[in-house]
């Protein structure tokens, strides 16, 4: 068993038709998917799985954005499983991200950005915990 990393493919992949492109570059990266469940968070959803940005300018639209649209929420596992989805994923900003991320071949901009990592063991862990039951977890039964 690898390590597991928790991912969203967010509202304006999903409304651009961009998360069967997205599926494949998780499959391409050898990431077994664990749990997915298509999901449209409501805004306190969206504001407790934000809530470490609740200081930040961009936190209202973010919450607005997040809970304006289906979400494709996913619970993936792989060695290194966080680094890798975030080397996948590309930067924060699509402007700035590497060439052949999914960040910078799907995201708009700086906040409809595509996708969703986790940043450590530990969120990934917490966010998974968030939105899916160990018993969900059915690829790893
Ligand atoms: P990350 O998603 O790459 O980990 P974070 O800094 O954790 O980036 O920010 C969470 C989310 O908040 C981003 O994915 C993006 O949707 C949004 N966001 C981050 N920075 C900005 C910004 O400067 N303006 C608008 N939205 C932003
Ligand atoms: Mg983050």
């Amino acid at each position: 068993m690898g390590n597991r990393t928790f991912a969203i493919i967010k509202p304006d992949a999903v409304r651009n038709g961009n998360t069967g492109k997205i599926y494949d570059r998780i499959l391409q990266a050898d990431f077994k998917i664990l749990a997915a469940k298509l999901l449209k968070l409501t805004k306190a959803q969206a504001e407790g799985f934000y809530a470490v940005h609740k200081q930040r300018p961009f936190y209202e639209e973010l919450i607005d954005f997040m809970s304006s649209g289906a979400c494709m929420i996913l619970a993936l596992e792989k060695d290194n499983a966080v680094s890798s989805w975030r080397e996948s994923i590309g930067a924060t900003n699509p402007e700035e991200a590497a060439k052949g991320t999914i960040r910078k071949d799907f995201a708009t901009n700086v906040q409809k950005n595509a996708v969703h990592g986790s940043d450590s063991d530990e969120n990934a862990e917490k966010e998974i915990g968030f939105f899916f039951t160990e018993s969900e977890l059915i690829a790893n039964q």
